[in-house]
């Protein structure tokens, strides 16, 4: 099929050109300081050309703060919009060939029509997310009281039957993973049992678990608050991982880097999953309180280092197969939400990257002799190490922009769709 990229490829070529000179400058220089180490850069290099992350399909439009919406001009209000602002992303950063897709917010009429829409751009899905935590114009019942795991067993049916239609949705897209989250829960003490909501998601998530194709997943996403604030369903890694262990082996469990208490180790909870073959994918935000919205490494890159320092051993000792679906999941309310989701994909990328120096063997040899000082010095050693022209030069040899963001701003990209597309409707806040 023939690629309609969304950018200008000669565009791209100039705005290289004029920087590939510094570029391996810089390169050869971090190369014979990792030579130094024993690490060669190219090897480095193939890793990081090899890594993706999906971006999410509602990312591409402004998110809103809890309150309100401020749209900005050329925001993409249809999926299709979505696709070409996802198809910059990825065509600039060149590390996010997949979209992950929403329901019914990105509903069709032909799915194999939209599946080669995106393929001429250059992208495939990931993971299908439905949603049971709004109503939608129409809807026969409402989700106000629960949705998996509402009293109502009409309630629960409804919710069943809106995930199995994703999966369905999804077969005809290509993606193999359905992800799953409810808002429910709960604000009073008292105001449901406890034990009770629980065994009501376990029977109805056992019904769309029976739907699943032989090679799908179902990612289970947990969340401590929010919509809910006194308590939550599938509120943390413990009730994930024991419905994830009561559903079957495609059962899996979905980190979501916001959705835990503020100061929790989430790298050891990652590593924990990973342990009992119940790791299945990650969202990747960041929060300076208890949100899910900043843009990924913006607040906490250090916790984003060790996390993939985690998934790295995961790699390296794969217990139950290791193969999780990365996703960027955050709001971006006061920028171009493009230019959010490429310098997240960058951070993310270089959060691998990094991770990929640690001398496994010194670490491995530092804790079995108890050197405690050896031990965090080896990982220090590599979250010191500036990868960025690593993560540039990987993108200018896969065709991407060495300078994303700015190579981005100078293609004007924002202003034209400001011309051509619909403007969006103030509207309510979140997502
Ligand atoms: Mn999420």
């Amino acid at each position: 099929m023939a690629k309609e990229l969304p950018l200008s490829v000669d565009q791209i070529e100039s705005h290289n050109a004029a920087r590939v000179e510094a570029l391996r400058d810089e390169y050869d220089s971090l190369g014979r300081a990792l030579g130094r180490r024993g690490i060669d850069i190219d090897a480095v290099k193939a890793r990081v050309a090899g890594f993706s992350v999906a971006v999410p399909s509602w990312g591409a439009g402004r998110g809103g703060t809890r309150f309100a919406k401020f749209p900005i001009a050329g925001e993409p209000t249809t999926i299709h919009e979505k696709l070409a602002d996802c198809a910059v992303i990825h065509q600039l950063s060149t590390v996010t060939p997949r979209v992950s897709p929403h329901f019914p917010w990105d509903k069709v009429r032909d799915y194999a029509a939209l599946r080669e829409e995106a393929a001429a751009l250059g992208l495939g899905f990931d993971a299908i997310n439905s949603n049971t935590f709004q109503d939608q114009p129409g809807q026969k019942l409402s989700y106000r009281d629960g949705s998996l795991s509402a009293g109502d067993a009409g309630v629960r049916a409804q919710a069943v039957e809106h995930n199995v239609e994703c999966i369905e949705i999804g077969r005809q897209l290509g993606a193999s993973a359905l992800t799953v989250w409810v808002g429910d829960g709960t604000n009073f003490p008292g105001q449901q049992d406890l034990a009770k909501s629980l065994d009501r998601y376990l029977e109805a998530a056992a019904q769309v678990y029976a739907a699943l194709p032989d090679d799908w997943r179902m990612l289970l996403e947990h969340k401590m608050f929010e919509p809910a604030f006194y308590s939550t369903v599938i509120s943390d890694w413990g009730s994930s991982i024991l419905a994830a262990q009561e559903l079957g082996p495609k059962a899996k469990c979905l980190v979501d880097l916001g959705h835990h208490a503020p100061n929790v180790n989430i790298e050891q909870i990652v590593a924990r999953l990973h342990r009992f073959g119940k790791l299945g994918g990650f969202h990747f935000n960041d929060s300076k309180y208890g949100d899910d919205d900043l843009d990924s490494g913006s607040i906490n890159p250090h916790q984003l280092f060790l996390v993939f320092n985690e998934l790295i051993e995961a790699e390296l000792n794969p217990r139950d197969g290791f193969d999780p679906a990365y996703m960027i999941d955050q709001s971006h309310n006061v920028t171009d939400p493009i230019e959010s989701m490429i310098s997240s994909a960058e951070a993310i990328a270089g959060a691998f990257a990094k991770a990929s120096l640690v001398d496994r063997e010194a670490l491995a040899a530092a804790q079995q002799a108890n050197d405690t000082m050896l031990a965090f010095l080896t990982l220090r050693k590599a979250y010191r190490t500036d990868v960025s022209p690593i993560l540039a030069m990987a993108r200018m040899e896969a065709g991407g922009a060495i300078d994303a963001v700015v190579a981005y701003r100078d293609s004007g990209w924002r202003a034209r769709k400001a011309q051509e597309r619909m403007a969006v409707g103030l509207g309510a806040g979140i997502v």
